[in-house]
């Protein structure tokens, strides 16, 4: 019932939203998904990054509309890939962490993604991980008429995989074990060690599991433009996660002396809300020490040469939408599921509510859009991905959704939206981030500060807490008010 009345308001609601003047009928067009892991948004070239080497997608910005200012709600995988593919923010979804079980947490009624679009009747392929893990989105997987290089959900009856590959005999350097037998304790902490490593990864690019993906990607989109149905087709890379391993070619392609030290030093942090965990033990990587200034810039460097394996592997498929003349009639969104420190705030990996976790790499493109080859620096959230489907390929989303549809800063990057936008941690803890302030507030008492106030005009890596600064307390008391007010408080008028 409640969802009900949600859903009423948010029709009332749409049917308010800006016009997306200029675009062109998107209704009859496919949908191309490409979602990475762990991706710190600033390692684009496009993004401004002048030593990481991206030229596929900085070419595919130009042809597009860059997101500068996007962010994900929720500051981990599991919670932030059900956040975009429903619509709704954490504590709708109730998804708040990577334990929570998407499909025992999720409101009876709530559709995601793939199974919308499934209804419209669009054929749907995903390749590789797009929820968090197969076993926790049984019955959303199973909606796919083409699964391909990812578990199958039980009962799942779809076609063999388009591809074989030869299976890989990884090179077995010194410090990297085969796994132990069985799932116990040196089980775990084997993968801990293996989630530690970095550098070359011992194998061949093409006998790669990112390499491979693409690949099945271009044979997919060959089939696809001789079907000519309309299709939604999701390709995953595991990377930049950790292992920030990748093949050698891209490792040699930086010399970690040249990679510069990261930002916010923990000499630079005043009252800092995360200060335990910037002394020592980061989840994914330098698990059980900080790492020495060597290490820093070497791990910088493999992040980097993982990063530019999935550019040349996204390049591909984006060389093969074109060559079969689907890039006239796809909507392709490019992202990564959250952000990643590499290094900052002595942090690594993501579990933050700062900016390095939150914001992330978003590029949109609908062909015939008027803003296509512009970088647009408004606010957009990951909850908005629904429902601009929904706008642009016209389908009931039938969720109460919590984001609105972005498609008029498709049209026009430049006209004024939100005001703010909002994030949850796996401890029910929030933040706002306006363009001046960011506003965090640790209501589980797990931080080491209750709350953090960070004038990003003036410090933009949050290194000083400002809640505590008489000159701020009227920012920090209408941040306050804006993040109990929430999203509705900061949809564009
Ligand atoms: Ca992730």
């Amino acid at each position: 019932m409640r969802y009900t009345l949600l859903f009423l308001a948010m029709l009332a609601m749409a049917a308010s939203t800006p016009a997306a003047d200029g675009l062109p009928d998107t209704s009859k067009m496919n949908v191309l998904l490409i979602d990475i892991e762990d991706c710190n948004a600033g390692v684009w070239g496009c993004y401004g990054n002048p030593i990481c080497k991206t030229p596929n997608i900085d070419r595919f910005a130009t042809t597009a509309v860059r997101f500068d200012s996007a962010y994900c709600q929720a500051f981990c995988c599991n919670p932030t890939r059900t956040s975009f593919l429903t619509g709704l923010r954490p504590p709708s979804t109730r998804v708040l962490s990577n334990g929570h079980v998407m499909n025992e947490h999720l409101p009876a009624g709530v559709l995601t993604l793939p199974e919308m679009l499934k209804n419209k009747g669009l054929y749907t392929a995903v390749i590789s991980k797009l929820f968090h893990t197969v076993d926790y989105a049984e019955r959303q997987l199973a909606t796919f008429d083409r699964i391909e290089l990812y578990d199958k959900p039980k009962g799942w009856n779809g076609p063999g995989p388009i591809l074989e590959f030869a299976p890989v005999k990884r090179a077995r350097a010194a410090g990297n074990p085969p796994p132990p037998k069985g799932k116990g304790k040196e089980f775990n902490e084997w993968r801990r060690k293996q989630s530690d490593r970095y550098g070359d990864s011992g194998i061949a690019a093409e006998q790669d599991g990112d390499y491979r993906k693409a690949q099945v990607a271009v044979a997919l989109l060959r089939e696809f433009a001789k079907t000519k149905k309309q299709f939604f087709l999701a390709v995953a890379q595991a990377r930049p996660h950790t292992p920030l391993i990748a093949p050698k070619k891209y490792i040699e392609m930086y010399d970690p002396a040249k990679i510069p030290a990261p930002p916010a030093p923990l000499e630079s942090l005043k009252d800092f809300p995360y200060m335990k965990r910037a002394k020592g033990g980061n989840p994914d990587i330098f698990t059980r020490q900080q790492p020495t200034p060597q290490q820093v810039r070497e791990a910088i460097a493999a992040y980097y040469a993982c990063v530019s394996f999935v550019d040349d592997n996204v390049g591909m498929v984006l060389d093969a939408l074109e060559k079969e003349g689907l890039d006239k009639n796809t909507i392709v969104i490019f992202l990564g599921d959250h952000g990643f420190h590499l290094g900052d705030h002595n942090f690594w990996s993501k579990y933050s509510m700062l900016e390095a976790t939150r914001r992330v790499v978003f590029i949109v493109r609908v062909p015939g859009a008027p803003a296509n080859g512009k970088a647009c620096r408004e606010f957009v959230e990951f909850v908005d991905i629904v429902p601009t489907l929904a706008d642009l390929l016209k389908f009931d989303a039938k969720n109460a959704l919590e984001g609105i549809s972005f498609a008029p800063l498709l049209a026009d990057a430049g006209r004024p939206w939100k005001k703010a936008v909002f994030m949850t941690d796996g401890n029910g803890d929030n933040v706002v981030r306006t363009r001046q302030f960011s506003y965090l507030e640790f209501p589980s008492g797990k931080a080491d500060k209750p709350s953090a106030l960070y004038d990003l005009q003036k410090d933009p890596w949050e290194t000083v807490n400002l809640a505590d600064d008489p000159a701020y307390a009227s920012a920090r008391k209408e941040m306050a008010e804006l993040l109990h007010a929430g999203w509705k408080a900061a949809l564009p008028k």
